[in-house]
């Protein structure tokens, strides 16, 4: 059953979504963009292969969900001791955290200094208390789209669910109300629109994962390709 107020479901935006999604998995296939070398965070500021912007790029699917705030809500859960859903009040009332740090997409753009403020992914795992065993988080958001990244990497202190970016709230194309920030990865790792943080015991590949990104995707090693 195709869903008439899908806009996937409209055969312009799916031969589109097709299209994109073709030619991006045959650049995996070539390795497109890929240097051979890699840079040291602690000195270099622009990973591998990298050019500057000074621009926002949107990259998506084609579709950019309407997440009203009384739509929203946020799960969190899999092998956790206390799951937890969230409407936008109740995510708001959670500490706030800022952070500036650094954008690198897999298409060779990287943007400086962006100022994030939301929930710092820790408090996050706090409340949930994730259970030793859940070594990956899956992010799942309003249009389907999932990524995969290791606990690690969320818990570090630069991760957060951001709802603010350099002082206004997110806009609904990159991913408002709400966004996964994961820096320390390739942007294509920070889901927009989250509704659901899956933590769990087994690793299981995202959308990009499945069709030729790299599981993993560290920006400084080039992980760009699966
Ligand atoms: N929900 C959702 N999140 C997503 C995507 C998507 O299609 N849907 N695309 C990813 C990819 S491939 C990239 S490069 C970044 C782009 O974020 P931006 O549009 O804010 O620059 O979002 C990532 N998060
Ligand atoms: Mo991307």
């Amino acid at each position: 059953m195709t869903d008439p107020t899908d806009p996937a479901a409209d055969p312009t935006v799916a031969r589109k979504r097709e299209k994109l999604i073709a030619a991006k998995e045959a650049w995996a296939r070539s390795g497109r963009l890929l240097t051979g070398t890699t840079a040291d965070p602690a000195r270099d500021r622009l990973p591998p292969g990298q050019s500057l912007v000074q621009d926002w790029p949107v990259l998506d699917l084609g579709v950019q969900p309407e997440v009203t705030a009384a739509k929203f809500r946020l799960d969190i859960d899999g092998a956790v001791a206390h799951p937890l859903s969230l409407d936008l009040d109740a995510f708001m009332a959670l500490p706030q955290a800022e952070d500036v740090s650094d954008i690198h997409c897999v298409t060779q753009w990287s943007r400086y200094d962006n100022r994030w403020v939301g929930v710092a992914a820790h408090i996050l795992i706090d409340l949930v208390a994730p259970k030793d065993e859940a070594r990956f988080v899956i992010f799942h958001a309003y249009d389907g789209y999932t990524t995969n990244v290791p606990r690690d990497r969320f818990e570090r202190p630069d991760a957060l669910l951001a709802h603010s970016w350099n002082g206004a709230p997110i806009a609904r194309e990159h991913g408002g109300p709400v966004r996964v920030v994961i820096p320390s990865l390739y942007l294509w790792k920070s889901a927009k629109w989250v509704r659901r943080i899956e933590f769990s015991q087994v690793d299981r590949p995202g959308f990009w994962e499945q069709r030729g990104y790299h599981n993993h995707g560290d920006p400084w090693t080039e992980e760009r390709y699966g």
